[in-house]
């Protein structure tokens, strides 16, 4: 007798904000474990998000609109997808951005998780719900390296408007016994990063300088320290928080930092120039030793009103909690983005 196949049912997952660098690695890492994935960005007509395509998963998202300032349509969404976890990776992402947009970022970033939020307590409340938290939430905090039980002191629109959603996630979870979790995420980059972070805006613009498709890299402060690692890692972190018995917040870092001017010297050494720094603040620039002609400088119009020196996680609750940690070291992090930029422009010449 032909022996019936246990089926597992299927979990659905939506993800807010799918058509990002993190929305869209997540995607792919759902549809990999069985997930039926849901997504949802603010512009879905048109052609399918970049970021899906390149992942080539384009057409196994379903795509659906949803603004997150628009508090009518988000329980139809909820009542719609019917989903077992809730990432919510929506919103305005760029800190610099903030500072020109504070009421839409709080409209979006703070409110929109209390309208999101408020959704899933009512439609699905038996859900698990992961919030993008971030570690601009910890600004100019008195410790370093920063863990959960650091106290928060966010200096920018950005900062302030996720310490919101921080802390709306942890009342939905206390009050009301939602599986709600936040993960406090330091800074993720990739191929998939868009050029407006200073880690690609690095990598993309002395991949032109090499292949003689511009002349010189503008670039901000120098000397702000960032822990950055691999979004891939911290994605995967995200799943994990959401697999545990108990929703908790956890800092998903690497623990190491290091400066813009350090991020530049190993891209430009990955990407053949020989750098020799002059000047300091303002008036630094690089000059690349082998053309002698300047390849990076400072511009005060970069600069923001107000700037975190260094951000440095402590992942040890990460790893000892869900066994997470970062796999991609820094070095190798840079040379992934670097060789990646070099290449699309080759392709696209
Ligand atoms: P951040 O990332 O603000 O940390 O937020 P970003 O890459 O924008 O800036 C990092 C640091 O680089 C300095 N910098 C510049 N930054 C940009 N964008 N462009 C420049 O030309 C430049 N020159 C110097 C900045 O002043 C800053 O100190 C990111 C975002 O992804 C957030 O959404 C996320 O929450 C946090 O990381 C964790």
């Amino acid at each position: 007798m032909a022996k019936r196949l246990a089926r597992r049912p299927v979990r659905r997952a939506l993800i807010t904000g799918v058509a990002g660098q993190d929305g869209a690695y997540l995607a792919r890492l759902l549809l990999r474990r069985g997930y039926e994935v849901w997504g949802t960005t603010r512009l879905p007509r048109g052609p399918a998000p970049w970021r899906l395509e390149a992942l080539g998963i384009a057409g196994r998202v379903r795509l659906l609109p949803l603004d997150l300032a628009d508090a009518g349509r988000i329980e139809a969404l909820v009542d719609e997808v019917r989903p077992h976890e809730v990432y919510n990776l929506a919103g305005l992402s760029q800190v610099s951005r903030s500072f020109a947009e504070p009421v839409e970022t709080g409209n979006v970033d703070a409110l929109g998780v209390s309208r999101l939020l408020e959704a899933v307590r009512r439609r699905a409340p038996e859900a698990r719900y992961y919030q993008a938290s971030s570690s601009e939430m910890y600004g100019r905090a008195g410790e370093i390296p920063q863990r959960e039980s650091t106290a928060f002191h966010p200096v920018s629109p950005y900062g302030v408007a996720k310490l919101y959603a921080h802390w709306i996630t942890v009342t939905y979870r206390d009050a009301y016994g939602l599986h709600a979790s936040s993960g406090i995420l330091f800074n993720h980059e990739s191929p998939l990063r868009g050029p407006e972070f200073v880690t690609r805006k690095i990598t993309d613009g002395l991949a032109r300088i090499r292949l003689g498709l511009a002349e010189t890299l503008e670039l901000g402060n120098l000397t702000a320290r960032r822990d950055w690692g691999y979004a891939e890692d911290h994605v995967l972190g995200m799943w994990m928080m959401l697999q545990q018995e108990r929703a908790d917040d956890y800092v998903l870092a690497t623990g190491r930092a290091h400066s813009v001017r350090d991020f530049v010297d190993l891209a430009a050494g990955a990407l053949g120039f020989d750098l020799a720094w002059e000047g300091e603040g303002t008036a630094a620039r690089a000059l690349d030793r082998r053309s002698g002609r300047t390849v990076v400088q400072v511009s005060p119009r970069l600069y923001r009103p107000l700037d975190i020196d260094e951000v440095r996680g402590d992942p040890g609750k990460a790893r000892r909690q869900l066994g997470w940690q970062a796999e991609v070291k820094f070095e190798t992090l840079v040379e992934i983005l670097a060789q990646a930029d070099l290449r699309r422009l080759k392709q696209a010449a």
